[in-house]
Formats: C-alpha cells, structure tokens, sequence
C-alpha cells in the first residue's frame, strides 16, 4: 500500500480538493530542502517498509494531525482538516515525510498536533482551562529554524519527553504568520503554575531554544476575550 493510501483524510469537513490535498502533496526531493536529503533517506525507507499504524513501535499516547487552511470565506472551526492519526513510530515517519514542511505553508495556515481525543481548539472541554507555551520566530528563521524546532516539538511530545506532565501537554501547533511564525504548546490547566512553568522550561530544554528568545504563555480564556491585538502574558520560561 502506497503512503497516500494509508494516509486517512478526513473529508467530512466539505472542504474542497484543494483544502486538503495542499499540505499532503510531497514536495520533490529538491524542494523539499533545506531537510531534503535526510527526509529523502526516510521517505525511501518508510515507503519499502510499508507502514502501517499496525506496525510495532506504539507511541504512548495517540496523535492526529491536523491542517488548518486559512480560508477567510469559512468560519474559523470549518477551516480546520483532520489529516491522519497516528499510533506508531513507524506511522508517525510516515505522515511526517509525507506532509509539505511547514515553512512551505501559505500565510495564516497551521499545523497542529493533537492527543487524539482533544480537538484542536479551545472550545474541546480539555482544553478550556488551558493555555500556550509560545516560541515566536522571525521572517527570516522561517528557512532556517522553523522546520528544526516543529520536528523537535512534536518528537517531544510523542515521544513522551514531558514525563510526569505529559498529561497536562494537549498538543502544539504551527502558524505560518506574516507579524512572525509561531510554533505553541498547548497545555491543559494554567492555573497549575507549577506544571505549567515545568513545561515552558521543559519546551525550550527539549527543543534546545536559546536563552535569548523569550517563550511565552497565554491562557486561552485571554485569548478568546481579548480585543486588541494582544493578550496578557501570564509566564515567560
Ligand atoms: P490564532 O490563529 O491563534 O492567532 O488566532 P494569530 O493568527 O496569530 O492571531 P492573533 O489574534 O493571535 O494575533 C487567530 C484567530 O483565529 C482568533 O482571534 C480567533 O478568531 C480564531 N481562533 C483561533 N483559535 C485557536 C481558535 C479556537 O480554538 N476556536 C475558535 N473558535 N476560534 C479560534
């Protein structure tokens, strides 16, 4: 079975062909730079292994991608496309190769990463009281850094790195934003201060994030109410 067979796309959503092919249509090897030859590698030897979530490296908890189209005709929650839900390593390769690299995403998209059970929005019960580690990069680190520190994001989380707070670690997500790109951490319950910096501290370890750039945090109730451009920070790791 071919990598795009065992791609499930959700096309419950009304979305046009367009809407979800974009993200899942492979790049050439060239284009895919600047991790083209290492990708390349993987993608080969994914495509002759011919993964399947049934495949034998469980993750521990199950994940799904999600794209978020930046669609200004549909409501916010009508833009977002479930691509894949993966409960493998082995899985996990396989839709990582597959998708475009975010860099390569138009402006205004995302990418987000879910614990299976959790919508990606913060509407989902689980993520009502909840918030976002943020890392902000600027329009020249979107060639150069943005694509290192998503993978390491979402290494982190499947691969289990916030130990004792992986339950409070929803999923992350990346904006491909003209002010600067975002790559988020979305957590479950902000009011535990101690957790909550616990992860921001452990966002930068993981993605080995330099002192001199500030993470952020952000309820998500601050968000949804706020009526400037801005929402109060509540921590900085
Ligand atoms: P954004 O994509 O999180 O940030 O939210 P962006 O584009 O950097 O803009 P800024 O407002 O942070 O400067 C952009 C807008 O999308 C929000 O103002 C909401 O209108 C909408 N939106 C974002 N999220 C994550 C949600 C969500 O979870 N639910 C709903 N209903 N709308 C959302």
């Amino acid at each position: 079975m071919s990598v795009t067979e065992n791609i499930k796309v959700d096309t419950t959503h009304n979305q046009s062909d367009e809407t979800y092919t974009t993200p899942i249509n492979p790049l050439s090897p060239k284009e895919k730079s600047p991790v083209s030859n290492e990708q390349q590698e993987k993608e080969n030897t994914v495509s002759k292994m011919q993964l399947s979530n049934d495949l034998t490296s469980p993750l521990e908890d199950s994940w799904s991608f999600w794209y978020f189209k930046n669609d200004r005709q549909c409501k916010w929650q009508d833009n977002l496309i479930q691509l894949a839900t993966v409960s493998t390593v082995e899985y996990f390769w396989s839709v990582y190769n597959h998708i475009q690299v975010a860099s390569r995403l138009g402006q205004g998209c995302d990418y987000f990463l879910f614990k299976t059970h959790i919508q990606p929005m913060w509407e989902d019960r689980i993520n009502r009281s909840g918030g976002r580690w943020s890392l902000n990069l600027n329009k020249s680190q979107r060639a150069t850094e943005l694509d290192k520190y998503w993978l390491v994001t979402l290494l982190s989380l499947i691969g289990d790195q916030y130990t004792e707070d992986a339950e409070h670690v929803n999923g992350c997500v990346v904006s491909i934003r003209s002010k600067a790109d975002r790559i988020s951490i979305w957590t479950k319950d902000w009011k535990n201060t101690e957790v909550t910096k616990r992860i921001g501290s452990r966002f930068r370890e993981v993605a080995d994030i330099p002192r001199n750039i500030p993470l952020i945090f952000e309820s998500h109730e601050d968000q949804e109410s706020k009526r400037d451009a801005t929402s109060k920070i509540l921590f900085q790791a």
